[in-house]
């Protein structure tokens, strides 16, 4: 087996990153055959349990109440309408749900009660449950695994100098002490980024030295290739060639060994070749369902044509870790406090975040 290494300085990532692309995929199918089975592909499904109306301006997301895109927003969705996804989501072969709502960070009270009915709700499917809610205490983070939570997405999207190019309502390190407080129980990290965003090469590479520098590093890393939505200060920016996808889950798989690549946003406009060259890369996990959050991504029928023409199986839950146990709200140990969370507001300009912000009161 190879060394996990939590020292990757930003030269080595990019060697790798920039290596003749045969050579590229060579050395990360070899890491890949090491550490998992290269026929099977974790299958996860996105729910937006709250949709849109978010006070925070991440450049990239339609989600954003202070853009105009044409996303309808809605309230936070019922214990009940979230079984029944999950229960078809488990019917076509998917062992995990992740449900995203468009908040800032947790607040104490009946919606954050409402989605911990969901955790337990979701974990008695015997399915794994994930959970991106923006960001969390520690305490929050332990009632959510008392729950029965097996994962927590919530991703540092970029490098640390390039963040600030993309978000100025809160802070890199913010992101971090969420990861930190999720760390401080037995819930499991899923932190990635997006690609396509204007950065460089370098940045990618920062991504990767900060999430390889977390010790234990993520169990699973999403690399979103940007889903330009119009409206958002991103609508402009070029797709996402396949190659720089490509690059980019092998660079990780090479210095994730143990992780989770999951081939996430931006697959409607990726060829079957294109992502099998991903999974031969090291990618060996998607989110499948016909739509992400907001935004589309491919027919189930076809995602499972593309297993079956490939020769890949989906993974059955709870192969990497056992499942949490679900402790009911009336024995939970963890009170609900009344905390002040010290959650930061950079609040610095970014050019573009602040046209499209006006642009669209202009449009309202
Ligand atoms: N509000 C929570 C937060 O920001 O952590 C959870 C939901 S947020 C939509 C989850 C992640 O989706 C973001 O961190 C970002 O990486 C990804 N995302 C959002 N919009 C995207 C887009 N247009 N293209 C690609 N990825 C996107
Ligand atoms: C992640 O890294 N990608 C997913 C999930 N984690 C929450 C979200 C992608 C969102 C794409 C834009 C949208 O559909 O709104
Ligand atoms: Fe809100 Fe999350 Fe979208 Fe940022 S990425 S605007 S925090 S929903």
């Amino acid at each position: 087996m190879i060394e996990i290494r939590h020292n990757w300085t930003k030269k080595e990532i990019l060697e790798i990153y920039n290596k003749p692309l045969m050579e590229l995929l060579y050395d990360a199918a070899t890491v890949h055959r090491k550490y998992h089975d290269p026929n099977t592909v974790q299958v996860s499904t996105l729910l937006s349990i709250k949709t849109g109306g978010c006070p925070e301006d991440c450049g990239y997301c339609p989600q954003a109440a202070r853009y105009h895109t044409s996303i309808k927003g809605n309230d936070l969705m019922t214990v009940q309408q979230v079984k029944a996804q999950a229960l078809r989501a488990k019917a076509f072969g998917s062992s995990r749900v992740c449900m995203g709502a468009a908040w800032r960070n947790v607040k104490n009270g009946q919606e954050f009660d409402e989605v911990l009915e969901m955790v337990r709700t979701i974990n008695k499917l015997d399915m794994e449950v994930c959970c991106t809610l923006g960001m969390i205490t520690e305490n929050q983070a332990h009632r959510l695994a008392e729950a029965g939570l097996f994962a927590y997405n919530h991703n540092l999207d970029s490098s640390e100098e390039y963040y600030k190019e993309v978000i100025s309502t809160r802070g890199y390190q913010d992101r971090l002490d969420t990861i930190d407080n999720v760390r401080k129980t037995n819930v499991t990290v899923c932190s990635g980024g997006i690609i396509g965003m204007g950065e460089k090469v370098e940045d990618r590479a920062g991504m990767l030295v900060a999430l390889t520098t977390l010790n234990p590093q993520p169990e699973s890393v999403p690399i979103n290739a940007l889903v330009a939505v119009e409206g958002t200060p991103m609508e402009n920016e070029k797709p996402v060639e396949i190659w720089e996808m490509i690059r980019m889950v092998a660079t990780t798989r090479i210095v994730m060994p143990e992780t989770q690549v999951r081939l996430s946003a931006g697959r409607t406009d990726m060829t079957r070749e294109g992502q099998a060259m991903c999974f031969f890369a090291g990618a060996n996990s998607i989110f499948a369902g016909d739509k992400l959050l907001t935004t589309p991504n491919p027919d189930v029928n076809e995602d499972m044509e593309m297993f079956k023409m490939l020769g890949l199986n989906p993974q059955k839950p709870f192969i990497r870790k056992m499942q949490p146990e679900t402790v009911e709200a009336e024995d939970s140990q963890y009170k609900s406090l009344d905390e002040k969370p010290k959650w930061t507001r950079p609040e610095h300009i970014i050019d573009r975040n602040e046209e499209a912000k006006i642009k669209a009161k202009k449009i309202e």
